[in-house]
């Protein structure tokens, strides 16, 4: 990271993807990660490289949501271990969540690797290893969660998640945020709160509305989750990219 001058005028780009590097390199991240974050990094250009104002609207109801739930759950692939594993061990702290590790592709030397290095971040406890519970409606390794962890969780975030997941895990009736920078992308269309930004830049924005919000009352959380308005999101996201371009 010491290599890339930081008044390069893509600096957090190419910072973020020196991270999604590093992450392959200790296996933490899975090498279809790279690909994931070249996408991921194509729509963040045509965002501007900013958190939009519905972005942050939703990332407000996403503080809101995980601080009213019962049992949230953040859920940790090979790219977000990469690229935000103190921030999203902070938010966990903040809305007092359990963190689990869920694969796409599921392998165990990566589940380990990945809960290791939550650990080596500050994680007390790392969930996902039992996966002793099944998502129903989902083929066999995709399925796998843990029983009191995913399974039973009210409010799940989950970044940079496959649709099929994503659609399965809103079947089973829970609160699902989702961190997609595609708005097209079937995640943040069958979400509850679809957040279109940056892992970078969402979840340290989550955690500092989360810390705003830690006074507020349960029925003054509950008008902000009311008044969040998931396809106005959307469109927003998808206007500001047709703008840009
Ligand atoms: O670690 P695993 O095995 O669970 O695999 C994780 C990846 C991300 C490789 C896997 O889930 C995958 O292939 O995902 P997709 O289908 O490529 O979807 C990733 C989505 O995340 C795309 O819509 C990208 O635009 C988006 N994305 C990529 N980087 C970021 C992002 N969204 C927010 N912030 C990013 N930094």
């Amino acid at each position: 990271e010491d290599e890339i001058p930081a008044d390069h005028p893509r600096y957090q780009d190419l910072l973020t993807r020196h991270r999604i590097e590093k992450g392959v390199e200790k296996g933490i991240t899975h090498l279809q990660g790279m690909h994931a974050e070249g996408r991921g990094s194509a729509f963040d250009y045509l965002l501007g490289e900013e958190t939009i104002p519905s972005a942050d609207a939703a990332e407000r109801a996403a503080a809101a949501h995980l601080l009213l739930a019962d049992h949230p759950v953040l859920s940790i692939n090979g790219n977000v271990a990469a690229l935000v594993p103190a921030e999203m061990v902070e938010l966990a702290d903040v809305v007092d969540a359990d963190l689990e590790v869920n694969l796409f592709n599921r392998t165990p030397e990566r589940l380990e690797a990945i809960a290791d290095h939550l650990r080596g971040h500050g994680a007390d406890e790392v969930k996902g290893l039992e996966a002793d519970a099944r998502i129903p409606n989902l083929d066999h390794q995709r399925a796998k969660v843990d029983e009191d962890g995913i399974y039973a969780a009210d409010v799940v975030l989950v970044p940079l998640e496959d649709g099929d997941r994503a659609e399965a895990l809103e079947e089973m009736g829970k609160t699902e945020i989702v961190i997609d920078l595609n708005p097209l992308s079937r995640s943040p269309r069958v979400a509850d709160v679809p957040i279109v930004d940056n892992i970078v830049r969402a979840v340290p924005n989550t955690t500092a509305h989360a810390r705003n919000l830690a006074d507020a009352s349960e029925a003054e959380l509950e008008v902000i989750v009311e008044e969040f308005d998931r396809e106005r999101a959307l469109e927003a996201a998808e206007e500001r990219i047709r703008t840009g371009l």
